[in-house]
């Protein structure tokens, strides 16, 4: 980095102790140098300085009472990151390991994501520590509520809509909707991922892995490979990973191995996802559990262990930073071809560079995992109208995005010089409309 130096340099000084969100920035600082050099003017108006300052950080108390009726104090945020396209959009993270540097490396990602779908979303996250592992209906209700009554007056569906992420799902974005809707007298399109019967879109909830999969096909149809006969390996077993399975599995796929954060299972025979999607969706149990009814299962309390696991598609799905440099290592000894990212940042700096070096086929999130927020776009259009569109409609409008947003990388990629650099292509062609949005409009923000 030259040109764009003192801009990372600030970032890392202005915020320190954001280690998740300084490897986010870094990696996108980097690719845009080469732009900074042809367009002085974008230098010159302070639009990479701008970019990488959130508009808005809302931060709050969240108090709710448990079942034994002891009040929990959480902390929830709300990181409005970029509006120059499009109102906030991006999901709702609930884990303990959720703080100020998570969320903003996720808002800082979802600005260059949205705008690749070519839709008109801007980029925000947020999100709460709260643990919702063991918790009942009844505390999740209580503590949905309760983020909600702060979390009401910052958003609205021309302002910030926000949806689903690790630990949000449909039965919390229904308890949210619920609150927002008795706070502010409106039946309004404010969050997506929303249920089928009150505003919510067919394919919302299949869309990240469907999407996925639409992205990676169309990249290992440009070097003449497929899903078909190849075997998988997919690491969660949430939203994003199951979908992933099923589409995979469709496109002739064998999927071996999934997780969840004690561990990972290896199904040589190939896994058996009904019995997953009882054990995860509705139990809300724990993957080692997929033993009592396949005893040739293996299970390993290791999460990385599960990149020893040869295959010659990975698809991380569970969470950030989940593939480092060794695991990169030994999928590529293991004749891995190519790797998918449907969690955000799943792969560490280092293990990217092992990929890129290897010359995989590499599908960065912002661009692999764009089918959920771009569908969410969908879903806000269908608000708008006051309609709803049929499932064969909202999925052909997700492959076609996904298609095109492989074109956008790779063409950007070439234009730059590096062809088969998909990282540096979302990168670059994600920033040029929203650094062209935000010199048009001024210095507005
Ligand atoms: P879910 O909550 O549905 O599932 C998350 C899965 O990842 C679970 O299996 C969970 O295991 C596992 N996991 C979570 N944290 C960790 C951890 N620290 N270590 C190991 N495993 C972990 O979330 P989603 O499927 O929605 O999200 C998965 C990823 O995809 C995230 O990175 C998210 O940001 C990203 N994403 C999601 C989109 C969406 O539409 N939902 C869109 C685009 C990206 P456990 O059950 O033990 O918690
Ligand atoms: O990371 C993501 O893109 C999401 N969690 C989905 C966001 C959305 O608004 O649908």
């Amino acid at each position: 980095m030259q040109i764009l130096k003192p801009v990372y340099d600030a970032v890392i000084s202005r915020n320190p102790n954001e280690p998740e969100f300084h490897q986010a920035v870094q990696e996108v600082l980097e690719s845009l140098e080469p732009v900074a050099a042809r367009h002085p003017e974008w230098v010159q108006a302070g639009i990479f300085s701008r970019i990488v300052e959130p508009e808005r950080q809302v931060i709050f108390r969240v108090t709710w009472i448990d079942d034994k009726g002891q009040v929990q104090v959480n902390r929830g945020f709300r990181v409005q990151f970029n509006s120059a396209i499009g109102p906030y959009k991006g999901g709702l993270r609930l884990h303990p390991s959720v703080n100020l540097s998570v969320i903003k490396f996720l808002g800082f990602e979802q600005v260059f994501k949205n705008s690749l779908t070519g839709l008109p979303i801007g980029g925000g996250k947020g999100g709460s520590d709260f643990n919702p592992r063991g918790k009942s209906d009844g505390e999740i209700m209580r503590f949905c509520q309760s983020f909600m009554t702060e979390l009401w007056r910052h958003i609205g569906p021309d302002t910030d809509v926000p949806a689903g992420d690790i630990g949000t799902g449909a039965r919390e974005i229904g308890y949210m909707f619920g609150q927002y809707k008795r706070l502010s007298n409106t039946h309004t399109g404010v969050l997506t991922g929303k249920g089928l019967t009150w505003g919510g879109s067919l394919v919302r909830t299949e869309a990240t892995g469907y999407g996925l999969c639409y992205f990676m096909e169309e990249a290992l149809k440009a070097k003449g490979l497929s899903f078909n006969g190849s075997v998988v390996s997919i690491s969660g077993s949430g939203n994003v990973a199951i979908f992933a399975y099923d589409k995979a599995t469709e496109l002739g796929a064998k999927v071996v191995t999934m997780s969840d954060s004690d561990g990972y299972i290896h199904d040589p025979d190939g896994i058996d996802i009904d019995l997953v999607k009882e054990i995860k969706l509705v139990r809300r149990g724990r993957i080692r559990e997929y033993l009592d009814k396949h005893p040739g299962a293996t299970f390993g309390d290791n999460c990385f262990a599960i990149w020893q696991v040869p295959c010659d598609i990975a698809l991380p799905c569970a969470t950030q930073n989940e593939i480092d440099a060794a695991s990169a290592k030994t999928l590529v000894a293991n004749g891995c071809k190519a790797v998918g990212e449907g969690a955000n940042m799943p792969s560490t700096p280092e293990a990217i560079n092992v990929f890129l070096a290897n010359k995989l086929i590499y599908g960065p999130a912002k661009a692999a995992n764009a089918g959920g927020v771009a569908t969410s776009a969908l879903e806000m259009s269908q608000n708008s109208q006051r309609f709803g569109w049929s499932f064969d409609e909202v999925d052909s409008k997700l492959k076609t995005i996904m298609v095109s947003i492989y074109q956008a990388a790779s063409q950007a990629a070439a234009a730059y010089g590096d062809p088969d650099n998909l990282m540096l292509g979302a990168n670059i062609a994600g920033f040029e409309k929203v650094a062209t949005a935000m010199y048009q409009q001024g210095v507005a923000y």
